[in-house]
This record gives structure tokens, sequence and C-alpha cells, in this order.
């Protein structure tokens, strides 16, 4: 069942729509968590997921952990994981940068993080992912900065030719949503 639905667009062909909703809730191959190096959960989308998920996610995540990346997932890094208890099939978890934290490469952190995550997923055969409104949470990113990065990050990578037909951008709030609106790049 699908508890939100589009608000506005669809951008780029139809390829890209936004709602106002819960990620938790949506119906796609796959969802992005806004996780954390730890990949060990946290509060917000990444509280939410592994609430909803449980405790399948967490395993495998800490597999990732131990085998993979022991000092933790770098930012804009992305890996891959079973969705659990979620409708969707798969979740894709990324480290969105910290505002203020990176010596000005935020933008080009969180450019990463949607350019990994749509890059996992159609390794992964996904045609359809949901994402958050990465970083504008707990790590501070100015909403208005984070829909140009965002945005521009998105067209760049449905430019490259793949079978992705739907990314959906999820805001939490109605007025999220509508600062997104006032501050992408999609033409
Ligand atoms: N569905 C959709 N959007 C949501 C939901 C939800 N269920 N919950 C919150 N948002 P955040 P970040 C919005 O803080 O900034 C965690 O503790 C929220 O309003 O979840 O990347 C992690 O473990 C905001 O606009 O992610 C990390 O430590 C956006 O999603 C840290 O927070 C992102 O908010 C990551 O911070």
């Amino acid at each position: 069942m699908q508890t939100s639905k589009a608000l506005d667009g669809p951008f780029l062909n139809g390829r890209v729509c936004l709602v106002v909703g819960d990620i938790t809730k949506q119906t796609v191959d796959v969802i992005v968590n806004a996780a954390n190096s730890t990949l060990l959960g946290g509060g917000g989308v990444d509280g939410a997921i592994h609430r909803v998920g449980g405790a399948a996610i967490l395993e495998e995540c800490c597999e990732i952990r131990r085998s993979r990346y022991p000092q933790g997932l770098p930012s804009g890094e992305a890996v891959i994981t079973t969705a659990g208890n979620l409708p969707a099939r798969f979740v894709v978890h990324t480290v969105g940068p910290i505002y203020g934290r990176h010596d000005e490469r935020e933008a080009e952190l969180l450019a990463a993080c949607y350019k990994n995550s749509l890059r996992l997923a159609v390794q992964n055969s996904m045609l359809s992912i949901a994402f958050p409104a990465i970083s504008t949470g707990v790590y501070g990113y100015p909403p208005a900065e984070a829909a140009v990065a965002t945005s521009q990050a998105i067209m760049e990578f449905l430019a490259t030719g793949n079978l992705l037909n739907e990314v959906r951008l999820v805001f939490f709030k109605q007025s999220d949503m509508n600062v997104f609106l006032r501050h992408h790049k999609f033409r």
C-alpha cells in the first residue's frame, strides 16, 4: 500500500518524482538510509529504518563493518543490505557529510552519496529507488543548498544511460519539499 502521493514533478522525463511521506513506507525496489559511519543505527531516518526493518538489517550491517569497513563507512560511500520487514527489497546505506566538517567538500560528498547509491541500485538490477533528504536533519546541511547538489547529482547520473525508471525523493514535511522545489536544478 502506498501511503504517500506524488505532489509535484515529475522531472527528467518522468523518472524523478517528489513525495511527502515516510521513507519506511515506500514500496520501491530499494530505499536509501541516511546512516552514520558506524552503520549501527541512530536517530531520524536511520532509527526508523532499523526499527521497522528489524534485526536482519543490523546483522548485515555488522557483517559489512567487520569484513569491509572496520574503521566505519566513509562519508559519500554506500553499501547495500536486505530490507528485512520493510516493503522495499533492499536498503542502501550511505553516510552524508556533516555540514561544516569537510573543508568545503560537503557538496561533493553529498553528490557522491546520491551517485554511489544510484550506482549500487543499478548494479543490483533495481528499477526504482527512494531517497530521504540526506544530511538535512541531524547533519545540518542547509536544505536549499542540498537541493542544488542533490538534483545535479541525480540529473548527471540519469544521463549516463541506465534502466532506473523511478527516483523518488521523499520529504518528511511539505515545507521541506517546497524548499527543494524552489532550489532544484532539474531541467
Ligand atoms: N522518512 C522520511 N524522511 C525523514 C524521516 C522518515 N521516516 N525521518 C526523518 N526524515 P536525518 P542526516 C527527514 O537526521 O541529516 C542519524 O542519527 C528529516 O526531516 O535522519 O543525514 C544517523 O544515524 C531530514 O529532512 O539524517 C546519523 O547519525 C532528513 O530526513 C545522522 O542522523 C534527514 O534527517 C544522519 O543525519
